[in-house]
């Protein structure tokens, strides 16, 4: 178990801690979540049909906004385009589950994507935000990937990594943004699970990748080599797909959740409803099955009835079924 939280209370011990907090009133340690929205040009283009992926993502925030937390949660919420984020809310703000929604909400697109710049400054957001604490950290990220406008200055800033995740190229930006996340420092490498000083912090970071997926077809890239057309394209679906291992690794490292949306992802899991854990896009008696058929068990992350990505399956996602009862079902089963 990767964070602060965990660490503190074993896992034979958490259902005795979540019960007593529960009875007790006794306030737990908090999760402090960054959301960070994409919301580059690139962003407008068609995801599943009739969704671009900036609807897609806004969505897929929407829904992580609307489970029931484990423990209590604060929220900021940044946005990326151009040159540099936007901090919409941070954290001392204070901004409830709903403000943010109302933020992600009324996002609007801008133009290039300065994405490791904004992954990296948000990584130093959380470390430095009640650092003497013991608080869980994550970062959920909505994009289509693309990074193409880092500032040279930039901690994260470096060429694109000629190597897929996990070989990346030192000095890279995505070698830079996964020590970042890792080891805090951009330019360390080292295990996710060595903890960010001063306080031993881990950082969980969840992406929700939206973009096309374009098999690796090395004898047609051949026969075309001579068609620019086809070198173009082959050049953009090999970023696309070493964004996807990029995404997906750094996710996995730092046990978080990494989901591709395409456009052939099935449309109730592109924009899930939140207590599906069937993934059919109603939340039924099905789903309270599923969850309690898991019930009290330590689970991989982006496992389906773990709506809360605390990576267990509790009274939390048994509530997260409950609230939303009934929601996304054209016949009501009770
Ligand atoms: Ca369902
Ligand atoms: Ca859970």
């Amino acid at each position: 178990m990767k964070t602060v939280f965990q660490k503190l209370f074993p896992r034979a011990a958490m259902g005795v801690a979540c019960a007593a907090a529960l009875t007790s009133g006794v306030a737990s340690a908090d999760e402090h979540v960054l959301v960070l929205l994409d919301r580059t040009g690139s962003m407008q283009l068609e995801s599943v049909p009739g969704k671009t992926r900036f609807q897609v993502a806004k969505e897929r925030i929407n829904a992580f906004l609307d489970i029931v937390p484990p423990q209590p949660t604060k929220y900021a919420f940044w946005t990326f385009e151009g040159s540099s984020y936007t901090q919409v809310y941070s954290f001392t703000q204070n901004k409830t589950a709903a403000e943010v929604k109302a933020a992600v909400n009324a996002a609007t697109l801008g133009g290039v994507t300065p994405l490791a710049h904004s992954v990296c400054a948000a990584v130093d957001a959380l470390i430095n935000y009640l650092p003497n604490e013991f608080h869980s950290k994550r970062i959920y990220m909505a994009t289509d990937g693309e990074e193409n406008n880092t500032p040279t200055t930039d901690q994260c800033y470096g060429p694109s990594s000629a190597n897929p995740y996990p070989s990346l190229d030192t000095n890279s930006w995505q070698w830079k943004v996964r020590n970042k996340a890792c080891t805090g420092s951009a330019n360390a490498p080292g295990p996710c699970s060595g903890g960010i000083p001063p306080a031993g912090l881990t950082l969980i970071v969840d992406i929700d990748h939206l973009y096309d997926f374009v098999p690796f077809q090395a004898d047609l890239v051949t026969e075309d080599a001579e068609d620019p057309r086809a070198r173009s394209g082959f050049a953009a679906a090999t970023l696309a797909n070493n964004d996807a291992a990029f995404f997906g690794g750094l996710s996995n490292e730092t046990n978080g959740r990494y989901a591709g949306i395409t456009p052939s992802t099935p449309p109730a899991q592109a924009t899930p409803v939140p207590g599906d854990a069937t993934g059919d896009g109603c939340v039924n008696v099905a789903d309270r099955s599923a969850v309690l058929a898991q019930y009290g068990q330590t689970v991989p992350a982006g496992t389906p009835t773990d709506f809360n990505r605390d990576r267990i399956v509790n009274i939390y996602d048994h509530n997260t079924v409950l609230q939303n009862y009934g929601r996304g079902c054209t016949t009501t089963v009770k």
